[in-house]
């Protein structure tokens, strides 16, 4: 009888050949939608600039295959990565879904026209995700750490809400709150590729690094300001205050990437790292589950929508005292990587 759960095959972009869990609805006909996840489904957008979910077209198939032709790639890429994304966050910390509700994730791909980006929009409650401006951005942006940090900012938004302090005219965001915004939701990303096992797809701290740009990756963690596009910062300094959003994330990133691995030249996974401190301290890592923790800890309990990046220390101490003790090397090293990145107590 009908609907029933089934497993398809589909063919991604980035991913290699993934399983994915679909609905049966006839004899010979598929959705593409998880009902293991909380029905977290991923439709198309048909190219129209319609940020509305169920104004979009479900993905259908006679089959169960999926991602035979570059229509349906993009889906596949994004259902897969989102699917893990919802993974990572019950697997690590037992949050069930965006709002810890059970309810599935919802995505758009082939959202807009000569779209370099991709979106969480609260207007949805979903994800949306470009094909590329074929220029700077040549592919669809449906890699996992980019489906990681997309969701992520679903889960920011159901917990800490951090919110820019300033929307310029165009859209663009600044801000203290919202750098740190943007900062978790590349922690986040960047952990679940590390939680993901795909062979083609080798966790790093890198951002993107799968979108063929010049620079080889969209943002970094362990050493922000390596990136270009956006001019990404390694520490924290007056103008943060007003900073964009992005460019502001770097801040936090250096601070959980110290946390986790330390600073100076260190090689993980084939990719060579070298993070700088702004003293020219020298910090010793805690590794990344402990790093991880604290930070989701401290974003779930202490933080809200107007914590700036000093009160990101303060929370993410709490968080440490609360995990591991006031009188730990975990605490400890939580103060030395937020001041190695400028932001002192
Ligand atoms: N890709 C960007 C993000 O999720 C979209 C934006 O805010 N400009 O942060
Ligand atoms: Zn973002």
């Amino acid at each position: 009888t009908y609907p029933a759960a089934a497993v398809g095959s589909g063919t991604s972009l980035f991913a290699g050949v993934v399983p994915l869990n679909t609905v049966q609805t006839a004899a010979t006909a598929y959705l593409l939608k998880d009902s293991t996840r909380g029905n977290t489904q991923t439709r198309t957008a048909r190219n129209t600039d319609t940020n509305d979910f169920s104004a979009g077209s479900s993905f259908t198939s006679t089959t169960n295959k999926w991602g035979l032709s570059d229509l349906t790639k993009p889906a596949v890429d994004a259902q897969y990565g989102i699917t893990k994304t919802f993974d990572f966050y019950k697997s690590t910390f037992g949050r069930n879904g965006i709002k810890n509700d059970g309810a599935g994730a919802h995505a758009l791909v082939h959202y807009s026209q000569n779209l370099g980006n991709a979106y969480w929009d609260p207007d949805c409650d979903c994800m949306l995700y470009g094909d590329g401006d074929g220029a700077t951005f040549t592919k669809p942006l449906v890699v996992l750490d980019v489906t990681g940090h997309e969701l992520s900012h679903g889960v920011v938004a159901a917990t800490a809400a951090l919110e820019p302090t300033r929307i310029d005219w165009r859209g663009s965001q600044f801000g203290e709150p919202g750098a740190l915004n943007e900062s978790l939701a590349d922690i986040f990303g960047s952990s679940t590729e590390f939680a993901t096992n795909n062979p083609n797809i080798p966790p790093n701290y890198l951002v993107g690094e799968q979108l063929g740009l010049a620079q080889k990756f969209l943002r970094r963690l362990d050493h922000p300001s390596l990136d270009k596009l956006e001019g990404t910062v390694d520490y924290w300094s007056k103008a943060a205050y007003d900073t964009e959003v992005h460019a502001g994330s770097g801040i936090s990133s250096h601070a959980y990437y110290l946390l986790a691995e330390g600073s100076g030249a260190k090689t993980i996974g084939g990719v060579n790292y070298n993070s700088p401190t702004y003293d020219g301290s020298v910090v010793a890592g805690i590794g990344r589950t402990k790093a991880t923790a604290i930070f989701y800890r401290a974003m779930t309990r202490y933080m809200v929508s107007t914590t700036d990046f000093h009160d990101a220390r303060v929370a993410t101490l709490q968080a440490a005292a609360d995990l591991y003790g006031a009188a730990s090397t975990e605490y400890t090293t939580v103060n030395k990587a937020w001041a190695a990145v400028n932001v002192t107590a």
